[in-house]
């Protein structure tokens, strides 16, 4: 999307908002800080404007995001039984409309849809669309978004707008890392964003079962004979025996691909007839290409798929479809 066409889906999004009223806020299935944060900050942009709003995801918010303000106020599907669902329909960090999960199912035909969104994958499903292929995060539009409608800056919305920064970053680490992030996040500091806590509780910390998978995975790392293909898996015997929730298993990946010499990191995680695999790149392979061929997507340097296979084979399948592209 060019400059000026940004500049008018801007204002489009910002129309949606004030021209209508009652909206449903949802963001991907397992949702990563972006997405929580992005659903809060679109609360915020709501409530702001004075609007009626319900907020939603497929699933329970995850334990490190619960203290981000307004995250008490996401409900899960589950939980949207029997509330008469709004009219309008705003999807955050979804690439495309089938992210939100079952949800869906209950957003009555003819909702109006405002998509906002970062990845290069994103389908253009809204009846606006709000996109920016080099936007670091969804929050970053939401920061332009709030610029625009000129909304007067709370801490709580600083804190939302950083918090999706830091995460889709992670910790302004990533190539997507850009000067216009760290202008934001200057911007967002001044707004009273508390950066140190705001990185301690969303980088730093980690749970228990996460440390004791992470123990399990890295007893049963993996090899290419090269050394350029490295991979963990988690069984669910190993979710079971160390109670670990989905939102544990975040960060294991970067474990394989962090190490020297390895091109592409794997995380495969065994699921009851099915395997969910994680792929990272350190720089020279496009995975979401890969991910894409087994029906996946993502970024270039970060993407998954879902194999409907043993554990054992999907293995095979993904580190041969790798090897392959590092020919
Ligand atoms: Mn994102």
């Amino acid at each position: 999307m060019d400059q000026p066409q940004y500049s008018r889906s801007l204002s489009d999004a910002i129309r949606f908002m004030r021209e209508r009223d009652d909206f449903l806020v949802v963001s991907h299935v397992q949702p990563d800080g972006d997405a929580i944060a992005s659903t809060c900050a679109v609360g915020w942009i709501l409530s702001a404007l004075g609007k009626r709003f319900v907020l939603a995801n497929e699933d329970p918010v995850p334990e490190k995001f619960r203290f981000l303000p307004g995250a008490d106020r996401i409900r899960a599907a589950e939980e949207l039984a029997g509330t008469a669902m709004p009219a309008n329909l705003i999807c955050v960090d979804c690439a495309d409309y089938a992210r939100i999960g079952s949800i869906r199912h209950k957003v009555p035909g003819e909702a109006a849809l405002l998509n906002i969104d970062h990845h290069p994958t994103n389908d253009a499903f809204g009846t606006v669309n709000l996109l920016k292929f080099d936007a670091a995060a969804t929050v970053q539009i939401l920061y332009d978004l709030i610029e625009t409608a000129e909304l007067r800056w709370t801490r709580d919305a600083a804190e939302c707008i950083y918090a999706g920064l830091l995460t889709d970053t992670g910790g302004f680490r990533y190539a997507n890392t850009t000067p216009q992030v760290m202008r934001i996040a200057a911007h967002l500091l001044q707004e009273q964003a508390d950066g140190h806590k705001l990185a301690q509780a969303l980088l730093e910390r980690t749970s228990l079962p996460h440390v004791l998978l992470l123990k399990k995975a890295l007893a049963a790392l993996s090899f290419t004979d090269d050394r350029r293909i490295a991979w963990m898996s988690v069984t669910a015997q190993d979710l079971q025996e160390t109670g670990a929730l989905e939102e544990d298993l975040d960060g294991l990946v970067n474990y394989p691909r962090n190490i020297h010499g390895v091109e592409v990191g794997l995380l495969f995680k065994e699921r009851a007839g099915h395997v969910k695999v994680s792929l990272r790149s350190a720089g020279k392979v496009d995975v979401s290409a890969i991910a894409q061929r087994f029906g996946g997507g993502g970024h270039v340097l970060a993407a998954g798929c879902t194999i409907e296979d043993s554990l054992a084979s999907a293995v095979r399948l993904v580190v041969e479809a790798v090897k392959q592209a590092l020919r």
